[in-house]
């Protein structure tokens, strides 16, 4: 008997399995990654740099930036001299875990603290191929509308955090904070959210402080698993 696998399903597990390897090489130098999604112009680079400004001096920082093309991005966040590698996917409408697992050849991981990913700009794609990132954040933005929830479910449902920028053009918008927020709840109940604004730093140090607790939380588990590792 023949079993048909459907490419598709082919192709995603071959990406989980570099994924985990990817994960296996971060934790092993205990590096926290960090995938940054969102639409072109949410603020994803802009999210970046102003997490490096406020982080540089407590953690080791890289980054790792993804586009279809250029190295505009890549040359922002470098300037605030954070070891960055570009990835130009040529065309393709995400990272996924191969284009990582190069970047990480190119990086010292035993110098880093934190790697912060910034994945191709788009709604769809990102959201189903794992990297090997700790955890996975969506930037929305205010002048994409209040329903975006509604319209891009999938992207809602498997990030662990939601950071909604340009707060401060929300009147210009006419953007509903409730009803977006009831377009999260079902698809992602108690999200940790993140409203902000790149711009004026508004709501900047909620966002700072989770990222803090993940990786001291991290930190933590990865020690309880070496100590109980060497007991056992
Ligand atoms: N008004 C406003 N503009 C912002 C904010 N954050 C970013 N921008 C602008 O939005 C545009 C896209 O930002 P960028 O960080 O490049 O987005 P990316 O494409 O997701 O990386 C730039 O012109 C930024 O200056 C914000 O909080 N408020
Ligand atoms: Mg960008």
């Amino acid at each position: 008997m023949t079993i048909q696998v459907p490419v598709v399903e082919q192709i995603m597990s071959a990406n989980d399995q570099l994924a985990a390897a990817n994960r296996a090489r971060l934790d092993g130098a205990g590096v926290f990654a960090l995938n940054m999604m969102a639409s072109p112009g949410a603020g994803k680079t802009s999210l970046i740099t102003r997490t490096v400004e406020a982080l540089q001096g407590e953690l080791r920082i890289g980054a790792v930036d993804g586009d279809i093309a250029t190295t505009i991005d890549a040359d922002r966040i470098a300037a605030l001299g954070v070891p960055t590698v570009q990835i130009n996917t040529g065309g393709a409408c995400h990272l996924d875990a191969a284009m990582l697992q190069n970047a990480l050849a190119q990086l010292s991981l035993k110098e880093l603290d934190l790697l912060i990913i910034e994945n191709v700009g788009n709604l769809v794609c990102p959201a189903t191929f794992r990297l090997g990132e700790h955890r996975n954040v969506l930037i929305a933005s205010v002048p994409e509308g209040d329903d975006k929830p509604y319209k891009y479910p999938v992207m809602y449902r498997g990030v662990d955090a939601l950071v909604l920028n340009k707060i401060d053009v929300l009147q210009a918008f006419d953007f509903d904070i409730d009803y977006f927020r009831q377009g999260v709840e079902p698809l992602n109940p108690g999200l940790a959210f993140f409203p902000l604004s790149c711009k004026t730093g508004e709501g900047l140090d909620a966002w700072l402080e989770w990222l803090r607790r993940e990786i001291i939380e991290r930190r933590r588990n990865e020690a309880k698993q070496h100590v109980s590792g060497n007991s056992g």
